[in-house]
């Protein structure tokens, strides 16, 4: 099957210095429109040119004869390609001017410019993919940390998708169990070996669908990175402490207190979760309309945060301003106390920070020799196996808000179901499981509308 009859084409590699880059051509006039812009080098007709899936080498002129650029060339055949149509490959020297050049030769010569996703789209019109497999590509695509590219790539290979179908099959055999007996009830005495059967199965679907919505959130944590802010009093030691996790000198520190203003963002993988760790400005009472900017941002960022890395100045008293940073901290949120500059003389109160901190971790460092930074990724790396719990390697990560929506839906509808299995009589609790059938179809796109399928296609970048 072939997707709109149209042949379309992009750049598929980043814009950008590089050592190649591609342009991608698919449809069905693929082969001929790289035909006329391409010239292999080998004279005369080479037999059967051009070969599937094998490697030309040669030129890419323009349309007035000019040479553009040295390139390879793969022509491929459907249906053995990633869109299932022909598709020609062109690799060239990766510059945004040969690269702009070589499509518009090739757009020139026929193709259309393809729309963001399109590839990926027309690989699932053409059944190569499911639709859970093509937002995997999405997110492999933009996966942060190599966790979640892993979750991405092991759902790539459809093990979402396969749970998914094996759940339906069930639904669908139960519906079907369920409706044989409704049309013919004189077959049976009673009902209730039936009902009682179609409970037990209504339990045991809502369970798996529980399990499935448990890595949901695992799952966006893996993609995203953990909001996570670095707050305290000024001058404890804030930005010392990202560079030092950061492990380089991302944020400017300064002996004098209000250095950082504007939040700045670093990305760390510890032990595999990524963070997104934001360094803020100090807190305090301050008159300065500058700094005070700075703070609200501050206070932002620590609302906003999942984790909270507050950071106490060990050389300088207990204050106000600490005071007023650990007032900031709220209910479920993730906190861990760091207290900095051990390596100098200690000023703070231990009573105080064990009555005001005494449910959360305390680390001790010193931000600017390094130490007590591999404590303070472990405690954080506890804090959060705790939190989403581990997951274990069988079980789909969902990558996907989508995903884990349509699952929660689905759940609702099992719910609904078994409730009504338990006193309204049994067509009741049919149209829910029939609900949750279709429902968790719209993950692997069997029952899918054109309207979610451009909203899913558009998010993909162009050439992909
Ligand atoms: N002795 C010692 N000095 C430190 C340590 N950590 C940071 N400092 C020093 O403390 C000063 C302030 O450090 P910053 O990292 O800029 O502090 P900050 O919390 O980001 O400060 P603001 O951005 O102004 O709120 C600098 O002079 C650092 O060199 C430490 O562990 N030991
Ligand atoms: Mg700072």
């Amino acid at each position: 099957m072939l997707g709109s009859g149209e042949t379309i084409a992009a750049i598929s590699t980043p814009l950008g210095e590089g050592g190649i880059g591609i342009i991608r051509i698919s449809g069905e006039e693929a082969f001929t429109i790289a035909k006329k812009v391409f010239v292999p080098r080998k004279r005369g007709p080479s037999p059967g040119y051009p070969r599937s899936h094998r490697l030309y080498y040669g030129h890419v002129f323009s349309g007035r004869g000019e040479l553009i650029d040295e390139v390879l060339l793969s022509f491929m055949k459907a249906p053995h390609t990633y869109t299932r149509e022909d598709t020609v490959e062109i690799n060239c020297h990766s510059g945004v001017y040969t690269l702009r050049m070589i499509l518009q030769e090739v757009l020139r010569a026929g193709a259309r410019p393809a729309r963001a996703g399109e590839f990926t789209r027309r690989a699932f019109l053409n059944g190569r993919i499911d639709l859970g497999q093509a937002e995997s590509i999405l997110k492999l695509i933009r996966a942060r940390s190599e966790e979640g590219a892993k979750a991405a790539a092991a759902n790539l290979e459809g093990r979402l998708s396969q749970q998914i179908k094996e759940l339906r099959e069930r639904m669908l055999e139960l519906l079907a169990r369920v409706e044989a007996h409704l049309d013919f009830p004189e077959e049976l005495e009673d009902d209730s070996g039936l009902e009682n059967e179609l409970r037990k199965e209504l339990a045991q679907m809502s369970e798996m669908l529980k399990k499935m919505e448990g890595g949901a959130e695992r799952g966006a944590v893996m993609q995203e990175g953990l909001v996570s802010a670095i707050v305290g009093k000024p001058n404890a030691g804030k930005s010392s402490l990202l560079n030092a996790l950061l492990q380089e000198q991302r944020a400017i520190v300064h002996e004098l207190p209000g250095t950082t203003r504007d939040p700045l963002e670093g990305y760390l993988t510890v032990r595999g979760y990524p963070l997104r760790l934001i360094d803020t400005a100090g807190i305090h009472g301050t008159a300065d309309p500058v700094e005070q900017a700075g703070i609200k941002k501050a206070e932002d960022a620590v609302s906003d945060a999942r984790l909270l890395i507050l950071v106490l100045d060990g050389s300088t008293a207990w204050s106000e301003d600490d005071e007023a940073v650990a007032s900031l901290i709220s209910p479920g949120q993730l906190v861990v106390i760091v207290v900095n500059k051990i390596d100098l003389p200690q000023k703070i109160n231990k009573a105080i920070i064990g009555e005001r901190f005494g449910q959360y971790p305390v680390v001790r460092t010193a931000a600017i020799k390094n130490e007590g930074v591999e404590r303070l990724e472990e405690t954080i790396a506890g804090l959060l196996d705790r939190d989403l719990g581990a997951v274990s390697a069988e079980s789909p990560v969902m990558t996907h808000l989508r995903h884990a929506r349509t699952v929660e839906e689905a759940r609702d509808h099992i719910e609904r179901a078994l409730e009504a299995s338990l006193g309204e009589p049994i067509e009741m609790a049919m149209i829910d499981l029939r609900e949750a059938w279709e429902k968790l179809g719209e993950i692997t796109g069997e029952t899918v509308s054109e309207e979610l399928l451009d909203k899913i296609f558009s998010e993909f970048c162009i050439g992909k």
